[in-house]
This record gives structure tokens, C-alpha cells and sequence, in this order.
């Protein structure tokens, strides 16, 4: 064993460092000989010296690994075992390298490399978790082919590409594809398959199957349709045709993340791919359907084009999250998937910008790469492609990526390359739009208007706060898509983008009668804090006439915000107006349902809490939930009379589809649940509850009557339904700690940690109660600091077991110095309590040491 030792003196990885590997790995067969606490890896690799190389060092990585054995070209060697791996004398022309080593996948509860769950064997290699696997250059600028022999007594054995041969005790399988090692996946078990098929564009056969535990093949149709629904799509926009006869899905319980698009053999988080309407709500349906497109995807935009080094990240994923959003657009509504990504970028990655965690989505150094794995390298690694594709036009961004693919087929990239792309395509010069990479912190635009002699005038000054390591920011290139409506609601000018590049610009817009009202930053056009002096008129204005359904949705949702921060800050009353329009939006038939559902669904409360801290002020947690429940409140009495009709006209009749339209409907439908269960005493909600038939309207149900606490005796019958079917216990969990006031949510969370069903081994279900915790604004941040301390506690009990969620979960934390001085001292000592522990991961004390360091 070479273990790094525990506590070690961190090292810090730099992008300005990268040199290219010494070697070239020719190819690479590893056999493998399962055994749950002994399982022996051999490799054969072949390396041949790159005559131009640099650094001709041979270092492979290696953790965690018992060293058997090491040849080269048949004869023993000894290798040094040196801090990470080994070090080895080489021949200087082409070699065969052999090594034997032992692993534990039955002790492996970190989840990376290969470990265990519920008796099977599975892989998970991004980042760095191959180098768990066996010695080798665990690098993404390292692509080779993957010949693969199991042996084991497990009746389904899998891993890349396509297999070769199967026997007794055995399966071989070779992926012909060049991959870097993250991509290696191995899975055996006890499973059972949901097959398909599906027909390339140029006629190819190609098998499907999605692999799961027996029990669940019930759940498996609706993943399969949405694989072979990305397929087409992806042919269809992109002209990208899938590349082996065979594309297998597994599902597996315990996973870090959401699932992973290993070459051939994606492994996903069962709660990313397992359900049926009787167990899985609208949203999970949706967020399914956009995780296989996501994995999918990754074929071609990570897989066949993969990233020089790990600080080209959001290369893959930027791309590849964007990619999955246009194909939900297209499945669904494009509107309604824009507003949810500006509520989830707001939700998650503005708070990380503006915090201790800020990072460009290009970041230039780290400790721990998955610590990297963040809202700013995914989502506003997507906002940027988002941006680019504006300012060049559809048909350019579509020559620029057909460029993509025919120069870099095979290759592992740069931003760069990236860029140099879209330069090459349409002579435009990126340098400025590049800081978008290279920067951190979301940009504040500040918007004047001037209107004289028909010519109205808007100026724009745009400035990033300073962030860690960045205290000083260059103007960038900001798309800003504008319409102009005249004061009768007519739109006099259509939506036109401006390009923003100084610190201070300004239009003109002439031949207008009078003073227009304008729709701003349509559609989102960039991730930045818009800052205008307006009316709550000009906004209800606006959410009643703009042709930018976005920017209605943002009209509504900027007037749901003012009204809350009036009623924190001087104790106003809700205000009428507003009121007044929500309820005439809410009767209006003529309006999407869902459209309607998400102006009506409140504004979170952390949302409240960093809009207050965006102008100054300090978030009183406490005051903002009593602010939110005084209006929702106010809202369900003054639609009282027509609450029971409402909810009559939106109830979906019918058998369940999981689809958009009726998605939209139910999501209505259960907000006027919801508001009709503060009044009737939960009655409605509890004959929903006894008659739903499927999980949307049983948990809006119980949803319901649990946030009116009237909901007892059904979250008891729900525990006795569904408690052998782990992803709806996971809801279970979850729903208690959401719906419980402030004041009881830490008590509610601890005693859900003594649950027979809660455990540290499972991140799914850890996260269901942990992460409800810290998602409950004002229980989180309660006076007591009970939610801090809990939180605390149980990052450190979790950080033994399973790192990479530990360091992921402490964020939670992130948002700390927005709030008063108590508040902060409680949040310093759980921080500096958990970076005290003996032992910590590299993981966690890389997060805690950069959110106290700031
Ligand atoms: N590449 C995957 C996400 C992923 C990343 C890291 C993992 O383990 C450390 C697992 C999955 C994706 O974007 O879907
Ligand atoms: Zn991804």
C-alpha cells in the first residue's frame, strides 16, 4: 500500500505546469480476477518513448494498490513506490509493461475506482479513480485502446466497447475506441437487462440495453425512449451517428454523482434513470430524460473529444450541459427549460461566484479535481457556449462545431482549440470573449435610460466584484438581447442583441413616438446581476405584455422579490398590486399551465437572502421565511372562492403521461393544492393523497399536508407503501426536514440520522437528509445554530467514509459571510471543527480551508 498520508501537506496542481506525458500507451489489456475483498488486476500496457518528449520520467499513478508483481518485456523489475505511485527504469524503444496488483472493492465506500454496491461490482473512474484500479499514466491527454477479460462467477459481466467472448466464469470485451483511462468501466452482478434497439442514420444496428437490479426492469421504458430519442436527436442536430454495436446503461445505488459516460457502458445513480409513474414525480421524469441525453452526448463532446488536462473541464461539460438543454428545449418547451436553468444557475452557481468558492469556469489550479465538479464549470461553463452562440448566429455556432469535430476526432483538447474553432470559422477574434474562462465572479450591469426627441438611449456599465485571486476584472464581451415595448404594450422594436465590451456603453434607438418600456437581457442572453432603477408598475407592466415569455417570467418573479424584501425590510404589507395580478394570471386559461405554475411558485428563500445581500443588507433568515409564509398566506385568502374551482379546472383527468403538457398542468394544479390546503384544512389534499395513482400527486399531496402539518397519518402510510423501494424513501426523508419549520428542522433532520434506514454508505440517501437540512433556509440557519452543529457533525462522520460527498456537501456552507455576526462565528466553528479533524481528506480540507480563507 502507498496511501498518501492523511493530513499531508496539500499540493496544488497549476494549468500553467501541463506537459505532455512521455509515452505513448500503444494499448492496453487488463484482465481481471473478482473477488469482493481481493480482487486481482493484471495489466499488459505497451509503451513506446516519444522520441520528442520533455520529460521522459515513467511515473504511473497508483493508490490504494497492493503491488504483486511489475515486468517489462517478461523479465521482473522493481519498481519505486513513490508518493501517488511508481517509478520505474525503462527501456528507451517501445515496451511491454506488465503488473499484478490487489485491490478491495468490498472496502471501497469511497466510490471511486472499482467497490461494491448491494453485491455488484462497479467502476467509476472520473476523474482520478483508475489510478485505484492499477498503475497507469491516469491522465485524459493519455488515449489507448481497452482490451478487457473478467473472471468471476457473476452471471453478467461488462465493461467498454464491444464484446468478444464470454465463456464459463468469464467475458472479454474490446473497445476499439482510443479513450483515456476515466472512460474504463467495469460491472458485475446479478442483473437483468431492458433491451432495445436503434437504427443510425447510415444504417447501422446498434443494441441497447439498460442493466438493473432484478426487481427494477418495471422502471426501465421510459430511459430507453429517452436514449433513443437523444440518438436521433443528436443525428438529427448535430449530425453525430453513435460509434459501436452496443450501447449499455447500468444502474447502481450508491454513486457520487449523476451518472457517468463511461466509452459504451454508462453507469448511472439509479435515482438518474430508474422510473414509473407510480414511484417517480414529473420532475424526475424530466431531470431522467435530461441525464441520459446529458451521458449520451458526452460521446462525441468528451469521449471522442476528450480534455487535455482536468483544468479543461468545463470543455466536456459546458458543451455537453448546454447540448442536453437544447435537446430538452426541443422535447419540452424551450421556454419553460430556460426559466428552470436561470432559477437553478441563481440557486447554485451565483452563490458560488460571489463566495469563498468563486472559480473561472476554466480554473487554473487545484488540490482535488472532483472538487471541481461545480455549478460555474457545468452551468456557466453552458451560459458561456450559451453566449457564444449568440454573437456568431445559429449557422455560424453549427460550422464552428462541424469544425470542432473534423479537426479534433481523437484528440484531447483545450479551450483554446475551442475557441480557435470559432475563429477559424468565422474570423471573428475571441480574444476578449475568452476572459469569460478565465474570470470569476458574475458581472453586475448597471442600466440607464434617456429618452428625448424620439431617440431613447440605454447605457450600460458593467464591473465583477473581486473574487479570490482575482481582485481586479477587464470589461467583457456581454450579449445583451433588448426589445422595446411601447406604452400601449406593443413591441416597437423586435429583440436585437447588443455587444457589450467596455465598462461603459451606450445605444441609441431612434424614430420612437414616446418614451418606450424596455425588455432587457431576454431570454437570459448572459449569467450577470442586471441593476435598474424601476417601478413595480413598469414590472407588472411587463408580466403582462412582454413578448419575451422569459422576461414575463422575470417581470413576475423581480415583483415577487421586491415584495418580499418591502415586507423584511419595512415590515409592508403584502402588496395588492401584485397580488391582484397573480390572481388574474392564475385564471387566465389562455396561458401555459406550466408557465403559470412557475410565476406562481415563490421565490426561494435563499434567493430572498442574496438579493438582500446584493444591496447591502443582512439576511435575517427568520424574517424572510415569516415573510414568505405572511404572503402565500395572503395570496391563498384572497383567491379563497375560487381556490376549489381552480383546483377542479386543473386537475389532470386521465391515465399519468409523463409528459411536458401534463407536467404543466399537474405543476398548477399543485400549487393551488397547496395554497387550497392552508384553508380547507387539508381535505382536498388528503382525498388526493387516498385517490393519487401516481407520485406526482401523491407527493404534491403529502407535500401539502405535511407544510400544513396536517399530514400524520399519510406520511405514515407512504413509510409502510413504499419503504423496501429506496429512491421514494429517499423522498420520505427529504420531505420531512423541507416541510418542517425553522425551529423544529435540526431536531427533525437528527432523528431522521437514527433512522434504521438512514445510513453514511448510501450518498443518495445521505443527501436526501443532509441536503434537505442545509436546502431549509431559515431551519438551517435557525438562531440556535442546531443546524450548523448537525450539519457539521455528520460531514465528519461521513468524510471517512465516502470523501468526495463530504467535500461536496460542505458548501453548504459557502453563502456563511452574508449572514450576522453570530451566525458567522457559529459557521466558523463548525468549520474550523471539521478542518481540526484528524485524518480529513484532501477533499474536504481543500473546501473548508478555501471558504474560511476568504
Ligand atoms: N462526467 C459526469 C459526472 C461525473 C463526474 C465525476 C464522477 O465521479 C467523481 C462521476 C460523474 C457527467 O458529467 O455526467
Ligand atoms: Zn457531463
Amino acid at each position: 500500500m502507498n496511501d498518501a498520508a492523511p493530513n499531508a501537506a496539500p499540493q496544488t496542481f497549476y494549468l500553467k505546469d501541463y506537459k505532455p506525458f512521455g509515452y505513448e500507451v500503444e494499448s492496453v489489456k487488463l484482465t481481471f480476477q473478482l473477488s469482493p475483498n481481493a480482487t486481482k488486476v493484471h495489466s499488459a500496457i505497451r509503451f513506446t518513448p516519444k522520441a520528442d518528449a520533455e520529460d521522459n520520467r515513467f511515473f504511473l499513478h497508483g493508490e490504494q494498490l497492493s503491488l504483486i508483481s511489475a515486468k517489462i518485456d517478461g523479465t521482473p523489475v522493481t519498481a519505486r513506490l513513490v508518493d501517488g505511485g511508481l517509478e520505474c527504469d525503462v527501456p528507451r524503444t517501445s515496451f511491454l509493461w506488465e503488473a499484478e496488483v490487489e485491490i478491495d472493492p468490498a472496502a471501497n465506500t469511497a466510490l471511486e475506482g472499482l467497490y461494491m454496491s448491494n453485491g455488484m461490482y462497479c467502476t467509476q473512474c472520473e476523474a482520478e479513480g483508475f489510478r485505484k484500479i492499477t498503475y497507469y499514466p491516469d491522465r485524459p491527454d493519455v488515449m489507448s485502446t481497452f482490451t478487457v477479460r473478467i473472471e468471476g462467477d457473476e452471471p453478467v459481466m461488462l465493461s467498454n466497447g464491444n464484446p468478444t467472448g464470454a465463456g464459463e466464469g468469464w467475458a472479454e470485451w474490446h473497445d476499439p475506441w482510443p479513450k483515456p483511462a476515466y472512460l474504463f468501466a467495469l460491472v458485475a452482478g446479478d442483473l437483468v437487462n431492458h433491451p432495445g434497439s436503434f437504427t443510425t442514420k447510415s444504417g447501422k444496428d446498434v443494441e441497447l440495453n439498460i442493466w438493473v437490479r432484478p426487481g427494477d426492469e418495471g422502471k426501465c421504458a421510459f430511459g430507453m425512449e429517452a436514449l433513443k430519442k437523444s440518438m436521433k436527436w443528436d443525428e438529427d442536430v448535430y449530425g453525430l451517428e453513435y460509434d459501436l454495436d452496443l450501447f449499455n446503461i447500468v444502474a447502481v445505488d450508491d454513486f457520487n454523482m449523476g451518472a457517468m459516460e463511461n466509452k459504451g457502458l454508462n453507469i448511472f445513480n439509479s435515482s438518474c434513470v430508474l422510473a414509473s409513474p407510480e414511484t417517480s414525480t414529473d420532475a424526475n421524469f424530466e431531470r431522467i430524460e435530461a441525464i441520459i441525453a446529458h451521458e449520451y452526448f458526452h460521446n462525441w463532446t468528451g469521449n471522442r473529444i476528450t480534455c487535455r488536462d482536468w483544468f479543461q473541464l468545463c470543455l466536456k461539460e459546458g458543451l455537453t450541459v448546454f447540448r442536453d438543454a437544447q435537446f430538452t428545449a426541443d422535447m419540452r418547451s424551450e421556454p419553460v427549460k430556460r426559466i428552470e436553468d436561470v432559477i437553478a444557475l441563481r440557486a447554485r452557481q451565483f452563490p458560488e461566484d460571489g463566495g469563498p468558492l468563486a472559480h473561472p469556469p476554466r480554473p487554473e489550479e487545484f488540490q482535488e479535481i472532483n472538487n471541481f465538479y461545480t455549478a460555474t464549470v457545468y452551468e456557466k461553463g453552458a451560459e458561456v457556449i450559451g453566449m457564444l452562440k449568440r454573437l456568431v448566429g445559429d449557422d455560424n455556432y453549427y460550422k464552428a462545431l462541424n469544425l470542432y469535430f473534423e479537426r479534433h476526432d481523437g484528440q484531447a483538447c483545450t479551450i483554446e482549440d475551442w475557441l480557435k474553432v470559432f475563429e477559424d470559422a468565422t474570423g471573428r477574434d475571441l480574444s476578449q470573449f475568452k476572459l469569460w474562462y478565465s474570470q470569476a465572479g458574475t458581472p453586475r450591469v448597471k442600466v440607464t435610460e434617456d429618452y428625448a426627441d424620439g431617440t431613447y438611449t440605454l447605457t450600460f456599465e458593467q464591473s465583477t466584484p473581486p473574487t479570490p485571486g482575482q481582485p481586479e476584472k477587464a470589461p467583457r464581451v456581454i450579449p445583451m438581447a433588448v426589445g422595446l415595448l411601447s406604452p400601449n404594450g406593443d413591441e416597437v422594436r423586435g429583440t436585437q442583441v447588443l455587444e457589450l465590451t467596455e465598462a461603459k456603453q451606450s445605444f441609441t434607438f431612434d424614430g420612437l413616438a414616446s418614451k418606450p418600456v424596455p425588455s432587457i437581457l431576454r431570454e437570459f442572453s448572459a449569467p450577470v446581476i442586471l441593476e435598474r432603477e424601476t417601478t413595480n408598475s413598469e414590472r407588472a407592466f411587463l408580466l403582462a405584455h412582454d413578448t419575451d415569455p422569459f422576461n414575463r417570467w422575470e417581470a413576475g418573479n423581480a415583483l415577487a422579490k421586491e415584495v418580499r424584501v418591502a415586507m423584511v425590510l419595512d415590515g409592508a404589507a403584502p402588496d395588492a398590486a401584485y397580488l391582484d395580478a397573480l390572481e388574474k394570471l392564475v385564471r387566465d386559461d389562455e396561458q401555459d399551465p406550466a408557465f403559470r405554475a412557475l410565476v406562481l411558485s415563490p421565490p426561494s428563500q435563499s434567493d430572498i437572502a442574496q438579493t438582500l445581500h446584493e444591496r447591502g443588507h443582512t439576511p435575517d433568515p427568520q424574517k424572510i421565511y415569516d415573510a414568505s409564509e405572511t404572503f402565500t398566506q395572503t395570496l391563498a385568502q384572497q383567491l379563497e372562492t375560487s381556490l376549489p374551482r381552480l383546483y377542479a379546472a386543473t386537475t389532470v383527468e386521465g391515465p399519468y403521461v409523463p409528459d411536458a403538457d401534463g407536467a404543466g398542468k399537474r405543476a398548477l394544479n399543485s400549487r393551488i393544492l397547496s395554497l387550497l390546503t392552508r384553508l380547507d384544512g387539508g381535505e382536498q389534499a388528503a382525498r388526493q393523497y387516498a385517490s393519487a395513482d401516481n407520485m406526482t400527486q401523491q407527493y404534491a399531496a403529502l407535500a401539502a399536508l405535511m407544510k400544513a402539518e396536517k399530514g400524520e397519518a399519510q406520511s405514515k402510510a407512504f413509510f409502510e407503501q413504499w419503504q423496501d423501494d429506496r429512491l421514494v424513501m429517499d423522498k420520505w426523508f427529504a420531505l420531512q426536514i423541507a416541510c418542517a419549520a425553522p425551529e423544529t428542522t435540526a431536531a427533525t433532520a437528527k432523528e431522521l440520522t437514527q433512522h434504521p434506514l438512514f445510513s453514511m454508505k448510501n450518498p443518495n440517501r445521505f443527501r436526501a437528509v443532509m441536503g434537505a437540512l442545509a436546502g431549509n433556509h431559515a431551519g438551517f440557519h435557525h438562531a440556535s445554530g442546531a443546524g450548523y452543529q448537525l450539519l457539521a457533525e455528520n460531514l465528519i462522520a461521513l468524510d471517512s467514509v465516502n470523501p468526495q460527498t463530504t467535500a461536496r456537501m460542505c458548501a453548504a456552507f459557502q453563502t456563511w459571510k452574508r449572514y450576522d455576526s453570530k451566525r458567522q462565528a457559529q459557521i466558523q466553528a463548525e468549520l474550523e471543527r471539521i478542518l481540526a479533524t484528524s485524518g480529513l481528506s484532501r477533499d474536504t480540507h481543500e473546501m473548508v480551508s478555501r471558504m474560511l480563507s476568504a
